[in-house]
């Protein structure tokens, strides 16, 4: 923790009669990238990755793709309420979440491939999507729950790294944000609280171009995400979402700072190909020609020009990791489905040790409805969860 004096001293200078604005005009702030879209790389900056680990990165990166593509799919057959692709963001999250250790925390927004990552099957994320509530039991693995109120899980991993911090780990907790969140006011608590007491927090922005409908560029005045770390007190990095050797290399740095106790907040510039959940429109409101645009800048295919100029490409069989991977979310879907259908008067059960009245009085009007309207049950049962 911060071992700044806890005191307000007088300043020590001062600039006599000039007025010199602290302003954002003119001020640069770099993108970090090492493969660029046309598949040219700087090799000295290079992560020091075994041939493994670089397989690793495309596997998991094949995986967040297949995933987002089968849980599109099966909300289209009516098995599933709503799902949020990360189609384009793939190097983002596998590139961030490829620097965590177990004894990290880890704290998400759209980031689904990660909880794979660190040991939890498959099928509890399908059933988070199903509304499922025991699939959020990832506490003792140090998996914080998905966070759907945006920005809500930013002070509690601000409180899990000040814990952290008094208890002397030897690791941070990561959490994902989007840009739409990076607007909330838990997020400002949280960050200003992780900046104010230097706490080992490592903030992974993803700014994918919008929070639903709303571009990026309307979330705040500030010409970067990036530069906002610096009014909560603490280091940040603007790096190429597309390019995950770039991510790595980058979150891996950001996360031995945390750990030397400077926290950092890492801005991850990438696009949200899909639309922001099955339940929406882009087309309402972006163009296509946008769309285009970033389907050029793919992440895997510019990770795969990479691995081919190292001689890497040859050993990775494409399809039969393609198949591998559709095989193991075939058997995540069937073990998902074999989750017992609960009573939907269960919605109101769990939440309190002891129901309040008001939780009561809902339910009541509901079991009324129910036996005004018998019929309303099986709609309710039936409908898709989520
Ligand atoms: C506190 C809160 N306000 C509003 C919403 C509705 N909502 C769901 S996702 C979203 C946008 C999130 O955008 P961003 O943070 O950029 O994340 P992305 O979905 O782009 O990954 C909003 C406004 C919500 N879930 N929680
Ligand atoms: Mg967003």
């Amino acid at each position: 923790m911060s071992d700044r004096p806890p005191t307000q001293t007088p300043p020590e200078s001062a600039d006599q009669g000039a007025l010199r604005w602290l302003s954002q005009d003119g001020l640069e702030v770099p993108l970090h990238r090492i493969v660029a879209p046309d598949g040219s790389y700087d090799e000295a900056a290079v992560p020091d990755l075994d041939a493994e680990g670089f397989r690793d990165l495309y596997r998991w990166m094949l995986t967040d793709r297949v995933f987002s593509r089968r849980m599109v799919n099966i909300q289209r057959r009516g098995e599933l309420g709503t799902f949020g692709s990360t189609r384009g963001q793939e190097a983002s999250i596998i590139g961030s979440a490829y620097t965590l250790e177990q004894p990290d925390w880890l704290y998400v927004g759209r980031a689904w491939t990660p909880f794979f990552m660190r040991g939890v099957p498959m099928e509890e994320m399908i059933k988070f999507w199903r509304g499922i509530e025991e699939s959020q039991q990832e506490f003792a693995k140090r998996n914080s729950q998905v966070a759907i109120s945006i920005g809500s899980h930013v002070p509690l991993m601000a409180g899990i790294a000040w814990g952290m911090d008094v208890a002397g780990d030897d690791a941070v907790a990561m959490t994902y944000i989007g840009d739409g969140a990076t607007s909330t006011g838990a997020a400002h608590e949280g960050m200003n609280l992780v900046g104010a007491l230097d706490l080992p927090g490592l903030f992974f922005c993803q700014n994918n171009g919008y929070a639903i409908s709303m571009p990026a560029s309307g979330q705040t005045g500030a010409k970067t995400l990036a530069q906002r770390a610096l009014g909560y007190g603490m280091d940040a990095i603007r790096v190429d979402g597309q390019d995950v050797l770039a991510v790595y290399n980058a979150v891996s740095k950001a996360r031995e700072r945390v750990k030397q106790g400077r926290p950092v907040f890492v801005e991850s510039v990438t696009y949200r190909l899909d639309a922001h959940t099955t339940s929406d429109d882009p087309t309402r409101y972006r163009a296509d020609e946008e769309v285009e645009q970033w389907e050029a800048l793919d992440p895997l295919e510019r990770y795969r020009s990479f691995l081919e100029a190292e001689g890497l490409w040859d050993d990775i069989d494409h399809d039969a990791l393609v198949e591998e991977i559709e095989d193991e979310f075939s058997a995540a879907l069937e073990r998902a489905n074999a989750f017992a259908e609960r009573d939907v008067a269960e919605m109101f059960a769990y939440v309190y040790d002891e129901m309040p009245p008001e939780l009561r009085r809902q339910m009541d009007e509901f079991e009324e409805l129910l036996e005004e309207y018998p019929e309303m049950y099986d709609y309710v049962e039936q409908r898709p969860k989520g």
